[in-house]
């Protein structure tokens, strides 16, 4: 049996057990984690009780760093800045801990003296599914990229109880399961009881004047409850800055309602209780907002004000007068979903600490500042006046005071005009009327920024032109980034290595730096080395499929990939009429020259969308026939992975041979999966839309593959009547793939499953598929036969990676830090 009494308080040399970095005392601390928090001997230790041990004890270091931290914030007291966000994708933690601590060989070895393989605990880890997509993914490459910088930033959000559904594919469709990632327990939080905040709901207003004479307002909730923050340290590369994900959860803010239950009512008082924990029950797993949702609201409304409170809070032990508010803090929106905290502050100040208006409304617009992650009109989230009035009283009257005050700026502004106070409203006044939420973002901050250049032009251009020409030094870009830790160190470790040894260890955290390998691109033995890494990787994503998907694909084939959230506007229907073009071409010419393909597919359909759905069957039903068929074996292959994740992802961008960024140009604000890939040496094959743009700018044009109509061809197209019918009619390939999906070939002989994909497509097709089909096809030929000459297209891949510096989040944040947040680094000493 293992002794873990031998580990208790024990120091090993100068270290002790819960801090010490060596093998000696990771291992020591291991066990007696297992054994003190877990109760478990090594022996019969399932995996799980394992992962958590070195969880906790990975943890202990964390906190370690963390006390630090705090210390020196409290004796600098620097700018903070805090990051706003409904969703958070941060992928699992263990590796990336290992990482920053820079244990992950120590770990290694401590464990492998105890029979027990690291990469099984990693890779049982189940990670915080609590966003959608993109928007909740850059958000954990910002607070890497802010702790790497040593930037003092608290991140606020919601701790879903159950993040963003599992799907499970069956029959070829996509079925929803619940997330129940907290089911074994999450080693990385602490739960901070003492940290809650009250939040009401409900009732109703009440002007009174106060004991000098001051005209008031006060809320009378008709519901009060309390926010409860649990924390999880991050921690920066290389550095010992750790800090926080502060989540919130609901609690109800007695056991149950005692007046209620004293009158008899057991049963009500309950209910109260379980209605008000629900709150921070579920993401809504949407691509888009769903108007309406009075329980999204409340969920933005909780996490608003307790974030806004916590910071009041935090404020008041600096000593600082609440007049200089906006100097300690700079508190940035992710998008529209935290935009009530322009009013919850206005709120806070002026009713609960009796700020004069001006005042606070100063203070108010020195803090905030806005980030609009899309142009689609769909998207931008409004609230029904009667639903805001019935859950958020009084912070419907502060916000007509906002837009009365800001309206008669705008008649100033434009007195002979008309049209401009009805467009810049945050009010839509039809009928029901609506809160704009994108507009009571504009007018509470003093930034607002799109994610890349041509977003942020289209921005200014059309959905917030009249805030432009109103505010035009508001408006900024800042150009999206990931973090070089997670998509190359973290997950491909084999090309982190061989970048090191080819041009030191300067990249990783300045990733301009690895523009040192151009002068490599061309040379033989170096291509041979790249090669070998990417067909590792490759290997291991066939193995992942093999196991997922059942299917077994050829190694030397292209690795063709197209994985992000399903959408109509992300164009995978144009992927999969491409494949089918390719599986024709050899049914009608079975000799025919082809670049063995394997298309690889990954991603979420929004529960309701069902023709997202309906684009998920399609990627499956042509997978079923194409991989069957002999006449294309070794030649074709489509694969769909289930339940794309952080997780999956890591093993997919790396193995990657061509990324697909194929989206209507104009409607994607940038991407950041595009970043990913061409980081681990895929080409792109894209269009002229979002951070495609600047990618292509960097890696050079004749390192890209790009196709399609620009942004403003679309518009034209559109707007002087677009008949995909007659392109239908005018392209003998694209009409016999379409009629050949339409004939219910790849349904068993149904023709009525993707009619209503067909029909959309042929007498529609809002995102122009039809209108690109030709370009893309020609395109996708060029890119099979680049594909042939290896030489050059491992030159290629090279001069990806090593112009991509520009995509690190750690420039964006630089850029975030300089132009909008004034925050500067604040280094830790241990
Ligand atoms: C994404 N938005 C953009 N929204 O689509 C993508 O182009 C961009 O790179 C990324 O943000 C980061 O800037 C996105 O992911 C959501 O998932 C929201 C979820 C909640 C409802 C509204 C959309």
């Amino acid at each position: 049996m293992t002794e873990p009494r031998r580990a208790i308080n024990q120091d090993v040399g100068n270290e002790s057990i819960r801090t010490g970095l060596s093998e000696e005392s990771i291992r020591l601390a291991f066990l007696d984690n297992l054994f003190y928090v877990q109760g478990r001997f090594l022996e019969v230790a399932s995996l799980n009780d394992k992962f958590k041990a070195l969880a906790y004890t990975v943890r202990d270091r964390l906190l370690h760093r963390w006390v630090s931290t705090i210390h020196t914030y409290q004796q600098v007291n620097p700018r903070t800045v805090c990051y706003l966000s409904a969703e958070y994708l941060p992928g699992p933690f263990l590796g990336n801990n290992l990482l920053t601590l820079g244990i992950v060989d120590s770990t290694r070895r401590a464990l492998a003296g105890l029979g027990i393989n690291l990469d099984d605990l990693i890779e049982h880890e189940e990670e915080p599914g609590l966003g959608n997509g993109g928007l909740g993914r850059l958000a954990a490459c910002f607070m890497d990229s802010l702790a790497t910088l040593q930037i003092p930033a608290i991140s606020y959000g919601i701790r879903y109880e159950f993040g963003i559904f599992n799907q499970v594919i069956k029959d070829g469709s996509q079925i929803e399961t619940t997330d129940k990632w907290l089911r074994y327990g999450n080693p990385w939080e602490v739960r901070r009881p003492s940290i809650a905040y009250n939040v009401k709901l409900g009732g109703y207003t009440e002007q009174y004047t106060d004991d000098q004479g001051h005209f008031r307002v006060r809320w009378l909730p008709n519901e009060t409850f309390h926010g409860v923050a649990i924390d999880t340290p991050i921690l920066g590369y290389g550095v010992n800055t750790v800090n926080l994900l502060r989540l919130w959860t609901t609690e109800a803010a007695e056991a149950f309602d005692f007046h209620t239950f004293n009158r008899g009512d057991y049963e009500g008082a309950v209910v109260r209780s379980v209605r008000s924990s629900t709150i921070s029950k579920v993401l809504y797993p949407n691509d888009e907002p769903e108007i309406g949702k009075r329980l999204r609201l409340l969920q933005q409304y909780f996490f608003v004000t307790c974030s806004l409170q916590d910071m009041l809070r935090i404020h008041r032990t600096t000593g600082m007068s609440l007049e200089r508010f906006h100097e300690k803090f700079s508190i940035q929106l992710n998008d529209t979903h935290p935009a009530i905290a322009v009013a919850e502050l206005m709120r806070l100040l002026v009713d609960e600490q009796h700020m004069e208006w001006d005042a606070a409304w100063h203070i108010t617009q020195s803090t905030f500042a806005y980030t609009n992650h899309t142009l689609m009109p769909e998207a931008l989230e409004k609230w029904s006046v009667p639903l805001f009035r019935s859950l958020l009283p009084r912070h419907l009257e502060i916000i007509y005071e906002i837009n009365a005050r800001f309206l008669d700026e705008v008649r100033l502004r434009y007195p002979f005009e008309s049209g401009h106070a009805e467009r810049l409203s945050i009010i839509d006044e039809t009928d029901p009327r609506y809160v704009r939420m994108a507009h009571l973002a504009c007018v509470g901050s003093f930034a607002i920024n799109g994610v890349a250049e041509l977003h942020s032009r289209l921005l200014m251009e059309t959905v917030l032109r009249d805030f432009y020409d109103l505010w035009p030094a508001k408006f900024q870009n800042k150009t999206n980034g990931v973090t070089p830790r997670h998509f190359m160190m973290l997950s491909n470790p084999g090309l982190a290595s061989l970048l090191t040894e080819t041009i030191g260890s300067d990249w990783k955290n300045d990733l301009s730096n690895l523009r040192a390998l151009e002068q490599h691109a061309d040379d033989p033995t170096f291509q041979e080395c790249w090669r070998r890494v990417k067909r590792e990787r490759k290997k291991a994503l066939a193995s992942t499929i093999a196991k997922l998907c059942s299917v077994s694909i050829e190694l030397d084939s292209l690795y063709d990939v197209q994985a992000k959230r399903i959408h109509e506007y992300k164009r995978q229907h144009l992927n999969v009429l491409h494949i089918v073009t390719l599986y024709e071409r050899i049914k009608l010419n079975p000799g025919i020259e082809i670049t063995p393909r394997t298309f690889i597919f990954g991603g979420k359909a929004a529960p309701g969308y069902a023709m997202a759905k309906l684009m998920i069957q399609l990627v499956n039903a042509v997978g079923d026939v194409v991989n069957r068929d002999h006449d294309v074996a070794g030649r074709l292959k489509v694969v769909f992975l289930p339940n794309f994740s952080v997780k999956l992802g890591y093993g997919v961008y790396p193995a990657a041979d061509l990324s697909q960024q194929i989206s209507t140009a104009g409607k994607e604000a940038s991407g950041t999966g595009n970043m990913k890939f061409s980081m681990n040496g895929a080409l792109t094959i894209g269009t002229l839309d979002g951070a495609n743009v600047e990618i292509r700018e960097e890696v050079g044009a004749e390192n890209f593959f790009l196709f399609g109509l620009n942004a403003e061809e679309v518009s034209r197209t559109l707007s002087e009547g677009y008949r995909p019918w007659e392109i239908y009619n005018g392209n003998p390939e694209l009409k016999s793939v379409i009629d050949l999906i339409g004939c219910g070939f790849f349904s068993h002989g149904d023709r009525g499953v993707f009619q209503p994909l067909i029909d959309n497509l042929t007498r529609n097709d809002p995102y122009l598929v039809l209108a690109d089909y030709a370009a893309y096809i020609a395109c996708q030929d060029l890119v099979s036969a680049a594909y042939r000459d290896t030489a050059h297209w491992t030159r290629m891949s090279i001069l990806n990676v090593a112009r991509m510096g520009k995509f690190s989040s750690d420039r964006t944040i630089a850029e975030y830090c300089r132009d909008i947040w004034r925050a500067t680094p604040t280094p830790v000493e241990l």
